[in-house]
């Protein structure tokens, strides 16, 4: 990785006067350490920031203004962000996770056997989040079982999305994988077993340089693993990787956005007989008509079905 040494020295210690005020530079959040944020500045080097306590929630991915501070950062101002993932915290807050994300990237495998359902939660939390979404079929070298699973994922092409067949073991098809995320923030999501670990292992050759670089300036002898840490994909691009996050639920939405998270279903949505169709077993439904008629996928439509019925036990809005 070609990550800048500073060519400008750091503010030395002392020169902080009171007379002086340093001026804030722009940097980068890229994880969250015991005792603060590890922020990437211009030069690529990691400083280790504080926070004023009115700034509220600082996600991995922020753009922020710091200033030095005895040795040390501190963050001024969080930078508007394009894009927030938050999950559910303690007293029904929100937590943010992840900023100016551009692109999940929901993995599957033909072992563990894939679960569809999941992947549609996926998507549809990313259509309700203004998130793109690709659906990226791992493991693609156990030749024996592949072919239901390319099945289904040429179903999800079909309907927009970006679809990577790969490898992380042979790395068959990382190219194109690496070529669809430059420029690009990225995070992977998926159920355990799919390859989420091995796949950011073949994307990221320095991470655990990186890692180790994060432990030393947290001065904790190791870097939590579950921290959500942001790295820089060798080809341009990031990537977040978020170990133990699940941060795709259902929570925030209700069925009329889950219908939405559906993006064939939306040039049905307003022709259905009923202003308040639950999309189900409603008369003169046209998404379940559409759906009867093939012209929406029947498998989508009936995980959309299953996907409902679990919203509605959540008891949501
Ligand atoms: N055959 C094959 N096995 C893989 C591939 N990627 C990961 N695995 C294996 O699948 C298992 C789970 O992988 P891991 O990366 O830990 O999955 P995670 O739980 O999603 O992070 C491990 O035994 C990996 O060696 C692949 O592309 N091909
Ligand atoms: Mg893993
Ligand atoms: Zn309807």
């Amino acid at each position: 990785m070609a990550r800048k040494r500073a060519s400008a020295a750091p503010e030395p210690p002392g020169a902080v006067s009171q007379a002086a005020t340093p001026s804030p530079q722009q940097g980068l959040v890229i994880s969250h350490l015991g005792q603060g944020l590890a922020v990437e500045n211009a030069a690529g080097e990691i400083v280790l920031c504080h926070t004023r306590r009115r700034l509220g929630g600082v996600a991995v991915g922020d753009r922020v203004l710091w200033v030095s501070s005895e040795g040390q950062g501190r963050v001024e101002e969080v930078l508007p962000r394009r894009s927030l993932l938050t999950r559910p915290g303690h007293n029904a807050k929100v937590r943010p996770v992840a900023a100016n994300l551009d692109i999940v990237l929901v993995v599957v495998a033909p072992a563990p056997e894939p679960d569809w359902l999941l992947v549609d939660q996926y998507l549809a939390a990313c259509e309700h989040r203004d998130l793109a979404a690709a659906v990226v079929v791992n493991k693609i070298d156990r030749v024996g079982d592949r072919a239901a699973v390319l099945a289904t994922l040429a179903d999800y092409q079909a309907l927009g999305y970006s679809g990577f067949a790969v490898s992380a073991k042979s790395g068959e098809g990382l190219d194109g994988l690496r070529a669809g995320l430059a420029g690009r923030c990225a995070m992977l999501a998926g159920q355990s077993g799919v390859g989420k670990s091995s796949l950011t292992n073949a994307l990221l050759p320095d991470r655990q340089l990186r890692t180790r670089e994060l432990s030393e300036k947290a001065g904790l002898g190791r870097h939590t693993t579950t921290a959500a840490t942001l790295y820089h994909l060798p080809g341009g691009g990031d990537l977040i990787d978020s170990p133990g996050v699940a941060v795709f639920g259902l929570a925030e939405m209700n069925a009329q956005d889950l219908a939405w998270g559906y993006r064939e279903f939306r040039d049905w949505l307003g022709r259905c007989r009923f202003n308040d169709c639950r999309h189900t077993g409603d008369k003169g439904c046209a998404v379940r008509e559409a759906a009867e008629a093939g012209t929406i996928g029947p498998d989508r439509y009936r995980r959309f079905v299953k996907l409902l019925g679990k919203l509605q036990l959540m008891g949501g809005p």
